[in-house]
């Protein structure tokens, strides 16, 4: 396979000759290649095979231990002016940022394959899908991008038709944290990412394409590339309401995209359309639309039980690749809280000692395609995507945000948004479980000034009456003693019936300094173990310790200076006066 577009091949070429790769392989996206590239890896030792009787067709992967997770500090958005980028994120000059790789790209492929990934984020015939072509020397790129994304000649003919692609250029390098840099070009709608191998870093479609580049082009274009897991809920009436979730990395999206409704909740039916990434398009009538542009999920692993969330643990017993998880005696795939089975090696493949660590690591991640998910929606292909009702953000926070609240109108959700903190996970290289401001669950996304970001989402209010409403919930409340006050995972429907019970208008709320909570008689606890003083927990306001949260929050706003838009300033001012009282 090649192409006639000589854009394309003048730059395969190119990018061949500087790094000096031994060979180019066209990725069709057909199983027989996936299949031959499997082999070769387990030829080479970059994939293990895990017992195949008891987990058919799936394989792991053992990074380098120093190639876990995203590298905030060592990603850059390199736009003209050091203002465009904004204070969220770390800048380089272009010319500067392109020498550098530049350099570090030369001769760097010697001996290796280079491949061409030509793919699709979005259904392939939706208007509002995005196509990019990722050049890799990693075959596990290439695999993992197989199942990630719509990937080979389908989205290689749309590109050809349409002459326009996102250019990504990787190479795993010598995996020398020291030479390691993931830099984005959203002017020259262009990637470049050298030293890394991990999900985040290497699989460029994922945050690096539709976050990064695509919130650019977004606000150019006048939609929205989000951080947000898609999920439709059905009730017993077979009304089905979409939500879009915002969470921050490892905080539970895809066991709310996918939850399993409990047994209480005879009739509720939960369909996933994504678990990460949402591009939300206004339609004529000013109703919002989602697609996922994604077609697999790169999920964490440890946590993933038949009780927590039962799909996903069922959706990864086959055709699944795992990275960096522990395996048992019998070859199978081993990670804490698994529930079954003994771990014999963990994640680096050294024998199991729990006084080592843990037998997977916390970033372990399974890639595996969407439609093996039980809870997968139809509609996850669809074109036009699905009408979104309620936005919800939320993040990991042991004290301080209630259980869940409501905006009153469009711009205070867009404080709302703004003002998410969350404690920080392992999907990040850093100290783990410090609060850090991460609006949006964007701080690490956001290809563009963040003021900038909050003026773009502001200016939704102005193109319609109908937006979707505004929520933020929060999960993880632990009382004193560490222990969480809410049950979390299948029961969170509970309050998602509140959420769409609100933007139905069957329900009231009280209303607070921060936004609308509800009545605690309005969630549903029977037969759960949360008493009374509990729930009272859960939905309490203070005011002294908001007005603290808000006194950080005009701190960290000041750092955006005159950018921050007048109306974000005047919903803040708001919210500072009704605490007052
Ligand atoms: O960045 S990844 O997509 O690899 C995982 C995450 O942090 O959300
Ligand atoms: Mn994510």
């Amino acid at each position: 396979m090649t192409t006639n577009f000589n854009e394309l091949r003048e730059w395969v070429a190119d990018v061949a000759e500087h790094t000096q790769a031994a060979r180019v392989h066209w990725c069709d996206g057909s199983e027989a290649e996936y299949e031959s590239l499997i082999q070769q890896m387990l030829g080479s030792g970059d994939l293990l095979e895990l017992n195949q009787e008891t987990y058919p067709g799936c394989y792991l992967h053992r990074s380098s231990p120093t190639d876990v997770a995203r590298v905030e500090h060592l990603t850059f958005v390199c736009t003209e002016s050091e203002a465009d980028a904004g204070p969220n994120n770390n800048w380089m000059a272009p010319a500067e940022a392109h020498q550098l790789m530049d350099s570090l790209f030369a001769g760097c492929m010697q001996g290796r394959t280079l491949y061409v990934i030509p793919y699709c984020m979005g259904p392939i015939a939706s208007p509002y899908a995005r196509c990019g072509v990722e050049l890799t020397d990693s075959p596990y790129v290439a695999v993992n991008m197989k199942i990630m994304t719509r990937m080979g000649k389908a989205a290689l003919e749309r590109i050809e038709r349409e002459k326009k692609f996102v250019r990504g250029l990787h190479s795993i390098g010598e995996l020398d944290p020291e030479r390691r840099y993931i830099m984005h070009f959203p002017s020259e709608l262009s990637i470049m990412s050298f030293g890394s191998g991990y999900g985040g870093n290497a699989l460029l479609g994922k945050k690096c394409h539709a976050l990064r580049i695509a919130s650019y082009q977004a606000r150019q274009e006048g939609w929205l590339a989000e951080h947000m897991l898609i999920v439709g809920i059905e009730n017993p009436r077979g009304e089905t309401h979409y939500l879009a979730c915002a969470f921050p990395s490892a905080c539970g999206k895809t066991n709310l995209a996918m939850l399993i409704p409990p047994e209480s909740h005879a009739g509720w039916k939960i369909w996933t359309l994504g678990d990460d990434i949402a591009w939300i398009h206004m339609d004529d009538n000013g109703q919002m639309h989602a697609i996922n542009p994604e077609a697999g999920y790169f999920g964490v692993v440890p946590g993933t039980n038949a009780k927590t969330n039962r799909n996903a643990y069922e959706m990864i017993n086959k055709n699944t690749i795992f990275t960096n998880v522990g395996v048992t005696a019998d070859n199978e795939p081993w990670w804490e809280d698994k529930k079954t089975g003994t771990p014999a090696f963990d994640w680096q493949g050294r024998p199991y000692d729990p006084e080592v660590g843990p037998a997977a690591h916390p970033n372990s991640r399974f890639t595996v395609s969407a439609k093996q998910n039980p809870s997968y929606s139809e509609l996850a292909d669809a074109p036009d995507g699905v009408p979104i009702s309620a936005i919800v953000f939320g993040g990991r926070r042991r004290e301080l945000a209630p259980l869940v609240y409501q905006a009153r109108d469009w711009a205070h959700g867009v404080l709302v948004a703004a003002s998410v903190a969350s404690e920080t996970t392992a999907a990040a290289t850093g100290k783990v479980g410090v609060v850090r401001r991460d609006p949006f669950a964007m701080q690490p996304f956001c290809g563009y000034n963040f003021a900038d970001y909050w003026n773009h989402w502001m200016s939704f209010a102005e193109r319609s009456d109908s937006l979707p409403e505004i929520f933020h919930v929060n999960w993880f409340r632990q009382d004193a003693d560490g222990k969480f006050l809410w049950p979390g995972f299948g029961e969170n429907l509970r309050v998602l019936r509140w959420i769409i019970e609100r933007c139905e208008g069957r329900v009231g709320a009280q209303e607070t300094a921060i936004g609308q909570l509800p009545h605690p008689s309005d969630i549903d606890v029977s037969g759960l173990d949360v008493d009374r003083d509990t729930m009272g927990e859960l939905l309490t306001v203070r005011n002294a310790q908001w007005r603290e949260e808000l006194g950080a929050m005009g701190e960290y706003l000041q750092g955006y200076g005159d950018r921050v838009p007048a109306a974000l300033r005047t919903e803040y001012q708001r919210i500072v006066e009704a605490l007052e009282n």
